[in-house]
């Protein structure tokens, strides 16, 4: 890959009312790959947070407000254009930023980006609206139909595993709806929405419908994000304990909600099942950009009587992963997102072992003897031998880890995957058809596959019960939230 790193070296600006802003503060975006600074991002103060909710409020009194479904879709099909037309700038800052392959920026992160707004903006121009008609004592009934209007100003705010891909995924709803949006991007990963600031302001959208502003979160851009009156929703994807942090912060202004939070998803692997899919699909599942995705699966249940074999494959797998440079076309994995994330997942590999769990394969950091030794990289690593009350087996750890324990009936399995706070994602490998159904519907998740892992269709229901979150994105689910039906009563 020849493309150089957009911004490399430069200032990452906020863009407010249609103006991309420097700023007094900046702070350095950190390279997870050698631990470089990769270029400085102007953190947002109090004022620019309070200049976007106004120029935000503003679009929506402005011609952004006053466009029909259809050329706000005409506006969101040329974004989707524009990200295509700048497609190696985004791959190669996504990589930049996280350390991920180019394999994963490239087939999944920045082409989601892009259809996001595609599919969006289509279901949008399609959608139908409620109609009843209602018998009155004077036989001539009431006519009473629904009209959706947007929520008004919509705080987007991203976590830095997906940088673009939930980015988009958030914003593209809530634009096509009608929103005006002010998005916050990780702290970790600016660059990717900045780059999409430039192609929203190259696509024509109108100044202020599309507003971003970089920092932090807790006493700074998310912060005063969240809690400011001027916002009338938030949408959040993060960690648990930020979206309670997010819901006590607007807990004042009631505002409308929606969270996708962690997981700590469970595969059941069961003697019937394919065996090398199944094997092949855990190791997807466990690994898949260093086992930084909310649906991964952290915690795996075998069968008694293929679990040697099981861990055995797995093992295989997760040793057969080429970790290294994002940019050479054979790398699996790259770094996890940052040193502090390093520090956190291998102390959790430490409380593994002093617990008295037996290591599989890893559980260190690789050497590379080159400046990547100064990057965030850990081992991908498989435990077993624990109980269930082990810390790794109850808590989200966000990197390429799994623990694998036996079950011996399909009642204990089920048990076993939904004993925990969350409630995102589970995946079933077996051969039988009843049981697939049977356990799929058991778990207590918002998302189960079977004989898979990741595979979308975007208007299907997504989101998680329990500490995984609140409410469902995906197809009209993210329509549904991104706009307040308003019920007209016609007297006939
Ligand atoms: P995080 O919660 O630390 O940060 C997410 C975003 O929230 C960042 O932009 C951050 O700056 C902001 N933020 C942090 N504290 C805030 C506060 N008090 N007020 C307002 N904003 C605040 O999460 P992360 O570390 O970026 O992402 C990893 C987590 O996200 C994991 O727990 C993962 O499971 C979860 N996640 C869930 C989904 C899902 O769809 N369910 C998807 C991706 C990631
Ligand atoms: O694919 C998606 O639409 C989606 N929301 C993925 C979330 C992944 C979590 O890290």
């Amino acid at each position: 890959m020849t493309q150089a790193i957009p911004y490399a070296g430069g200032r990452l600006r906020n863009f407010i009312g249609g103006e991309f802003r420097d700023s007094e503060h900046t702070f350095a975006n950190i390279s997870p790959v050698d631990g470089g600074e990769i270029n400085r991002v102007c953190r947002a103060s109090q004022a620019d947070v309070n200049e976007a909710v106004t120029a935000a409020r503003q679009a929506l009194h402005g011609p952004w407000g006053a466009m029909s479904a259809a050329e706000r879709a005409a506006i969101l099909h040329a974004v989707a254009d524009g990200i295509e037309a700048r497609f190696d700038e985004f791959v190669a800052a996504e990589m930049a930023d996280t350390g991920k392959s180019l394999q994963q920026a490239s087939l999944i992160d920045i082409p989601r980006g892009a259809a996001n707004f595609r599919i969006f903006a289509d279901l949008q121009k399609s959608r139908a609206t409620e109609c009843f008609h209602t018998p009155t004592d004077d036989g001539a009934g009431a006519l009473n139909y629904a009209v959706d209007k947007p929520l008004g100003v919509v705080a987007v705010i991203a976590p830095w595993n997906l940088p673009l891909l939930l980015l988009t995924w958030k914003l593209a709803p809530a634009m096509a709806a009608g929103n005006a949006v002010i998005a916050k991007p990780s702290e970790e990963t600016p660059a990717t929405a900045t780059l999409l600031a430039e192609v929203m302001r190259d696509a024509g959208v109108p100044a202020g419908a599309f507003n971003l502003v970089h920092g932090f979160g807790p006493g700074c851009t998310g912060e005063w994000l969240t809690g400011h009156r001027g916002v009338d929703a938030i949408t959040f994807t993060g960690e648990s304990k930020t979206g309670a942090a997010i819901m006590r912060a607007a807990a004042d202004g009631v505002k409308p909600l929606s969270f996708e939070l962690g997981g700590k998803n469970a595969a059941l692997v069961f003697a019937d099942c394919d065996f090398d899919a199944a094997v092949e699909g855990t190791a997807r599942s466990v690994f898949t950009n260093g086992g930084q995705v909310c649906l991964c699966t952290e915690r795996v249940y075998v069968e008694r009587k293929i679990f040697p074999q099981f861990v055995a494959a797995l093992k295989q797998k997760a040793q057969a992963l080429k970790i290294g440079w994002p940019e050479d076309a054979d790398t699996d994995m790259g770094p996890l997102i940052s040193h502090k994330h390093r520090d956190k997942v291998l102390t959790f590999f430490a409380g593994a072992r002093a617990a008295g769990a037996d290591v599989v394969t890893g559980g260190g950091t690789p050497q590379f003897g080159d400046r990547r030794d100064a990057g965030a990289f850990v081992e991908p690593t498989i435990f077993t031998g624990l109980p269930e009350t082990a810390d790794i087996v109850q808590k989200e750890v966000f990197g390429p880890v799994c623990h694998i324990a036996p079950f011996d009936s399909e009642a204990e399995a089920i048990e076993l995957a939904n004993n925990t706070d969350y409630g995102l994602a589970a995946t079933v490998w077996t051969q039988n058809l009843q049981r697939a159904h049977r356990v799929a519907a058991s778990m207590d998740v918002g998302i189960a596959w079977v004989n898979s892992w990741y595979l979308r269709d975007l208007r299907t229901p997504f989101g998680g019960v329990k500490l995984s979150g609140i409410g469902r994105e995906g197809g009209a689910h993210s329509l549904s939230f991104y706009s307040e039906p308003m019920n007209i009563c016609i007297k006939l």
